[in-house]
């Protein structure tokens, strides 16, 4: 492993040029003991903040977690942890709970072999289960579904069968590019079932996302469908594969289509099959194997600090104990009486954690819902959560200001009673968005948990037990048991109460990520280089605790851009803003946004001879965007420039150009190369909006 000095630009924060997406930035800048100037207002905003609410008393009495869990999981973590699997069914008994030897490469529950797949549907339905609904699925147009776990064991040994009969093997890849039907969550348990990795990409990316996720993980078939609701709109989504495949440098053999909208398609008549056609028609039984614990479960593709997405690879076991434990304390979920809905999409970690292997591992029943929250009124969630009588419901803060803006008189005409634990995940959550959320959603009555983890993670870290823990309108409050984090300074010192600094996370934990699928360096780079000396992980976002040694995270410290919760990193964008034939070069940034968290904040300078059109380029630049990336990596706002402000090492300053895009007097403008071109670009954007 690389030592101390090795080169981690792509993650260490340059003290000058650093702080350039984060809501918070003093770990970046490197005061990690004083509150930065840029963003003192909203740090000092956040610590004047003392409301605490105790847990209701109701749900103490009876809640999943204790307070004793805590020390237990600190006194012996490694018995800690193995109980927490106990809690899985295992073909094969572990020996070894962790070995760290090989760090930062850990192993979980050693030579153990289990079934992912058998351990979300079929020991359910064994234990008796089987007519309890596992999935009341909501579809956009208003079609619904309801699918027990004895329908869904059927359905994922259909599925099983399919894939085998179409060549998919343990140890494959296979790409699942579909909206949030009830296939999405049968295919990638069917993966699991047989040992094949798979890569879920959202089915909001573009072609060429696709095409790039297919060729890294080398996957051999893509599952999608004709089509997806958006909106009240049927979209077609087959047309992004067929292109995605044609550009992959990866042999994608067959490709499985679900018909969901009816729309029409282009069919290749040796590669592509329908789902119903070959699915439907397979044997209800399968044979299910025991595979090793650290059998690979899934690649999931996330924003790094440089151009090229980073394949997160997650294993079974470890992966499983966490994501259900985690499910099981801090939603308390009791899978008999609850009905818990999360509104992720399975495209990014949380659905994987949290609608797919957390929820079914502990048998939950759960709603699942295709659609956006405003089809086709802005009261959807309302509606779905007094229909289906949902007790626990996670979202995101984006969602939360999203309903703020729509205005409290809209939930206020619903039944909400059914609630009882309220969660949130993505981002920081804003103390007033919490306030809202807790006098509007839970009427006061319920707790919420703020959750903090990542992709790379793969489950909850930093949270509030809702039976046990108090909690302040915007803190995660504290790792949960089993879990070791520290707020370090520069150095990797810990800060005391009342101080920031990096947040790191200093023992292994059962859902870490194992490495990048093939750039095993990277992963050392990335996360295991910053701090090497003390062996911790660098999650990449600056936080502080209060007084009372609750955490406040802050966002993020390196060039990663949080959009609705969704990572994007600034090079990403960069590169794709840099391959349009109008643009020479290209900075991005993430400027505070009331909605989204962030926006996407674009500088551009022109190649000579292009003409910049006002109006007309910008809207070409940002389709160009669109077309690469996603629409959701659309720039909010792109600014012609004229130079851009460099380090004399050649690094953008994208401090600067944050304090730009806010509206703010630039900081510090010291180690520019070149001074004037701060007084260019300002000249420069008077003509522009
Ligand atoms: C689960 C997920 C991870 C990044 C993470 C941080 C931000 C997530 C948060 C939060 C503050 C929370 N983040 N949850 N920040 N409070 N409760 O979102 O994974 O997409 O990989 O993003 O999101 O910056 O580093 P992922």
């Amino acid at each position: 492993m690389s030592g101390p000095s090795s080169p981690t630009a792509d993650v260490t924060p340059d003290p000058a040029a650093a702080a350039t997406a984060g809501a918070g930035s003093s770990a970046a800048t490197g005061e990690a003991s004083t509150a930065p100037t840029d963003d003192a207002n909203t740090l000092d905003n956040l610590l004047a903040e003392n409301r605490t609410f105790a847990p209701p008393e109701s749900l103490a009495a009876k809640a999943n977690a204790t307070a004793e869990s805590y020390q237990q999981a600190a006194d012996d973590p490694e018995g800690f942890w193995a109980e927490q699997a106990r809690a899985l069914s295992w073909g094969r008994d572990f020996g070894a709970v962790v070995d760290w030897s090989d760090r930062p490469h850990a192993r979980w529950f050693v030579g153990g072999g289990l079934n992912v797949a058998v351990n979300c549907v079929d020991r359910h339905v064994e234990a008796g289960h089987g007519d309890r609904v596992a999935i009341f699925w909501e579809g956009e147009p208003g079609d619904s579904e309801q699918i027990t776990y004895s329908d869904l064991r059927v359905r994922v040994a259909q599925a099983a069968n399919a894939l085998t009969e179409l060549g998919v093997s343990a140890g494959d890849r296979v790409a699942i590019y579909l909206p949030m039907i009830p296939q999405a969550v049968v295919a990638m348990l069917a993966c699991a079932r047989l040992g094949a990795a798979h890569s879920v990409v959202f089915a909001g990316f573009s072609a060429e996302a696709l095409r790039s996720r297919i060729s890294d993980a080398q996957a051999s078939v893509v599952i999608t469908a004709d089509g997806q609701y958006r909106r009240g709109q049927a979209v077609n989504l087959k047309d992004a594969v067929d292109e995605a495949v044609a550009g992959a440098d990866s042999p994608v053999q067959k490709v499985l289509v679900v018909r969901r909208t009816g729309g029409e398609v282009t069919w290749d008549e040796g590669r592509d099959v329908w789902w119903h056609e070959v699915v439907d028609a397979q044997p209800e039984q399968h044979e299910a194997q025991v595979f090793d614990s650290e059998q690979p479960l899934f690649i999931l593709y996330t924003s790094g600090t440089t151009g090229k997405p980073k394949g997160i690879l997650h294993t079974s076991g470890g992966y499983l104990t966490q994501a259900a434990y985690t499910h099981r304390v801090v939603f308390d979920l009791k899978p008999e009486s609850d009905v818990y809905w999360c509104t992720a999409d399975i495209g990014w970690v949380t659905g994987h954690s949290y609608i797919v292997y957390g929820p079914l591992a502990n048998g939950a029943s759960q709603v699942i819902y295709e659609g956006t929250p405003n089809t086709p009124d802005e009261s959807r969630h309302w509606q779905i959560i007094d229909k289906y009588k949902v007790s626990i419901y996670y979202t995101a803060p984006t969602l939360i200001r999203t309903f703020m803006k729509w205005g409290a008189d809209i939930p206020a005409r619903f039944d909400l009673s059914s609630l009882r634990v309220l969660g949130s995940v993505g981002e920081p959550i804003n103390p007033e968005a919490w306030m809202w959320y807790r006098v509007n959603i839970g009427r006061e009555r319920c707790p919420i948990v703020d959750t903090w983890w990542q992709t790379e993670t793969g489950a909850i870290m930093i949270s509030p037990l809702p039976g046990v823990t108090h909690t302040k309108p915007g803190s995660a409050m504290t790792p949960i048991p089993g879990i070791s984090a520290k707020i370090v300074n520069d150095e990797g010192v810990p800060v005391g109460h009342g101080q920031g600094g990096y947040l790191v996370i200093d023992k292994p934990w059962p859902s870490m990520l194992r490495t990048i699928y093939g750039d095993d360096q990277r992963f050392v780079d990335t996360y295991w280089s910053r701090f090497a000396d003390q062996g911790y992980y660098f999650a990449g976002d600056g936080a502080k605790y209060d007084d009372d040694g609750a955490i406040w995270l802050l966002g993020r410290v390196d060039d990663v851009m949080n959009v609705s919760g969704h990572r994007i990193s600034t090079t990403e964008v960069e590169s794709a803003l840099v391959s349009h034939e109008a643009v020479a070069e290209a900075a991005v940034v993430g400027a505070a946004d009331d909605m989204t968290g962030q926006g996407i904040v674009a500088f551009v300078i022109l190649r000579g001879g292009a003409v910049d059109d006002g109006d007309a380029l910008v809207q070409q630049l940002r389709n160009h965007v669109a077309k690469e990336i996603g629409p959701i990596a659309k720039p909010k706002r792109i600014l012609v420039v004229p130079e851009l402000p460099k380090t004399r090492s050649g690094k953008i300053m994208r401090r600067l150009l944050r304090d730009i895009a806010e509206n703010r007097a630039t900081g510090d403008a010291t180690t520019l190369q070149d001074p004037t071109v701060l007084n260019l670009i300002s000249q420069g954007l008077g003509g522009n909006k």
